[in-house]
């Protein structure tokens, strides 16, 4: 079935559980502020940038916030949330992630990630996994974050694939719009899996070993 050249990978959500780390820091600074926020609500940051995400928490707010209480507030969420970050290790590495990416660049895909968080460099670091891609696209340098396809043109770009060439694996409805936005073909997982939009469905990320020959 494939045609594929590349995969491009998005990060939190697909290649590791950080969505919960984002989820705990929001809902701590929504707690301190007294704004209502809920995983319902924290489906909608999914790909979203960190500014895009408080302003949906803030839409439930009773009164307004100046841009640099925006930006303070976002800085204390980062804070926290990078707290998570530093404790993590290989280990904290999904159970066969390391082995699928491994089998996919053996089989001649190039390999990248292309993902909305400025902490991507921090989170690869982390889980040891800077070697397995051949390329990284990441919110430090894009202008325009999910359901934009910004990142994941910038991502097949450092590939030199055409978008058409490349399998973009997302967990976000924002993510989801910016691949198919961006002439890629979908694959959906977590939140993503039912989107009526992707072409392929996965329980876990090592489906993608028996889908790609
Ligand atoms: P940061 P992805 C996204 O990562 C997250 O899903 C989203 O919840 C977050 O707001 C965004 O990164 C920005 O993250 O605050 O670390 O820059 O799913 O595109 O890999
Ligand atoms: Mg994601």
């Amino acid at each position: 079935m494939s045609g594929y050249k590349g995969i491009i990978f998005d990060l939190d959500g697909v290649l590791c559980h950080t969505d919960e780390y984002h989820y705990l820091a929001w809902k701590a600074l929504a707690d301190k502020i007294g704004v209502p926020f809920d995983r319902q609500v924290n489906e909608r940051l999914r790909g979203v940038s960190r500014m895009e995400s408080l302003d949906i928490i803030l839409e439930r707010a009773t009164r307004s916030y100046t841009d640099a209480e925006k930006a303070a507030l976002a800085t204390e969420k980062n804070e926290m949330y990078r707290g998570f970050l530093a404790k993590m290790t290989p280990d904290d590495l999904p159970t066969g992630v390391g082995e699928t990416l491994a089998t996919l660049r053996a089989r001649g895909y190039r390999l990248a990630i292309g993902s909305s968080s400025r902490n991507t460099p921090l989170i690869t670091e982390r889980l040891g996994i800077v070697s397995a891609f051949d390329a990284v696209a990441d919110g430090n340098e894009i202008t325009h974050s999910k359901p934009d396809p910004e990142v994941f043109l910038l991502a097949a770009e450092k590939l030199r694939l055409a978008p058409a060439d490349c399998l973009v694996v997302e967990d976000a409805e924002s993510g989801v719009s910016a691949a198919i936005a961006g002439g890629f073909t979908a694959a959906g997982i977590g939140s993503a899996k039912d989107d009526p939009r992707v072409t392929y469905r996965l329980d876990a990320l090592s489906d993608l070993t028996a889908l790609l020959p």
